[in-house]
């Protein structure tokens, strides 16, 4: 198949599922468009299959805000026309399913079809804006085919923009072979050179993420067992977040790495990752984790229960309740026993959302698209 690939080349989970996505499925034999504004973080090196296309945006003086579900929708149509496209597959609505829209129109319906993937606040959030509602629920509903990365999402869709199209669920994917623990001696001696406890969070730093309360768990943590905070990733809240730790006078205890594109070293070191997010609609970051064996604390909401298993693979608290967060990950901090085996049973849940299962999901879906002649509902 020839697919053409459009997401958010940053720092975040939809980015990092469309660029797996696409490695995978290069590896296949398909051949694979990345169509964005810039380089997605993890597409680095070549692949015969993959080619990457950059959308430009004009900064023509008229325009006060640039015009790039324009630039992309003329892009697509590009890459379509040029590539022999058959797929369009968009990860995150906004704007993409509305410039894949746009370019299926401009290419006189042609054979194209195209997928959108909802992936969280697109949904949850943003997507729900009277800004961005009423073209959104268009554009989602236009779509040929769209998936969701949990059940709790598809709900979600249906119920805030009062969809009624089928919305298939595949989940979020990591690639065991890869993500696995390795040993973590040099890292581990760097970070907590007395043997503390290593306690992770990876994201992007928005208020959605609750970073602060990232430190607060943690600050109650280290009152009670040695231990070290390893802060990966950056964006808006990271200067609150780095004057609450001076606030607290922990700073000595934590570490920003900023963005890392590589971290399996690095969640290998860590015996706990904590992820108290307000809204997730599955967890990617919580999944790497646990993939490399750790157990996770996070909040109860969205996708992450159907992810992180209470008392099993990890905790899970209400938003914001800090203070039993800190009590679960105590508990398991001072349980040697405990915690191996919450550590073993987080890599096996792990393994239930490997790479080559979903992505031969994907492959399914996409045939099912192709093969379907179906008008979208409006
Ligand atoms: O919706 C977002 O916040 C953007 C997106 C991203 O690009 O980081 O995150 C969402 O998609 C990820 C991949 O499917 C999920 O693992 C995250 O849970 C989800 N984030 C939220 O729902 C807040």
């Amino acid at each position: 198949m020839k697919i053409g690939m459009t997401c958010y080349p940053t720092y975040g989970g939809s980015g990092v599922v469309a660029t797996e996505l696409g490695k995978a499925l290069a590896e296949r034999g398909h051949s694979i468009h990345f169509i964005s504004y810039a380089l997605p973080m993890r597409l680095q090196g070549f692949s015969g299959n993959i080619i990457y296309h950059e959308v430009e945006t004009s900064n023509y003086p008229l325009f006060d805000f640039p015009l790039y579900t324009l630039a992309l929708a003329s892009k697509m149509v590009e890459v379509v026309n040029y590539e022999n496209i058959d797929i369009l597959h968009c990860h995150y609505a906004i704007p993409h399913a509305t410039s894949a829209y746009l370019a299926k129109q401009m290419l006189n319906l042609r054979h194209i079809k195209v997928i959108t993937t909802l992936h969280g606040t697109d949904i949850t959030l943003v997507g729900l804006e009277p800004s961005f509602l009423p073209t959104i629920k268009f554009s989602i509903e236009q779509s040929d085919g769209v998936t969701a990365v949990s059940r709790f999402l598809r709900e979600k869709t249906l119920t805030h923009f009062g969809i009624e199209k089928e919305i298939e669920v595949i989940p979020n994917f990591v690639d065991i072979n890869k993500y696995k623990r390795i040993n973590s001696a040099k890292v581990r001696s760097q970070w907590a050179p007395e043997n503390e406890k290593i306690l992770m969070h990876t994201s992007n730093f928005r208020p959605v993420k609750r970073v602060e309360d990232v430190i607060r768990i943690f600050n109650e943590v280290q009152k009670r067992v040695p231990s070290k905070l390893i802060l990966i990733g950056d964006g808006p809240d990271r200067s609150l977040c780095e004057l609450l730790c001076r606030e607290l006078q922990i700073q000595d205890h934590v570490k920003f790495l900023g963005k890392q594109a590589e971290i399996v070293d690095l969640l290998s070191a860590a015996d706990l990752f904590l992820m108290p997010s307000q809204s997730e609609s599955f967890g990617l970051s919580a999944l790497e984790a646990m993939a490399c064996s750790v157990p996770v604390v996070s909040t109860s909401v969205g996708g992450l229960p159907e992810l992180n298993i209470h008392n099993q693979t990890g905790f899970i608290a209400e938003i914001g309740d800090v203070e039993r967060m800190a009590r679960y990950a105590v508990d398991l901090l001072t349980n040697p026993a405990k915690h191996k085996t919450f550590s073993e049973a987080a890599r096996v849940r792990a393994t239930e959302f490997n790479q080559d299962k979903i992505v031969t999901l994907y492959e399914r879906y996409y045939q099912k698209i192709l093969d379907s002649n179906n008008v979208p509902t409006t």
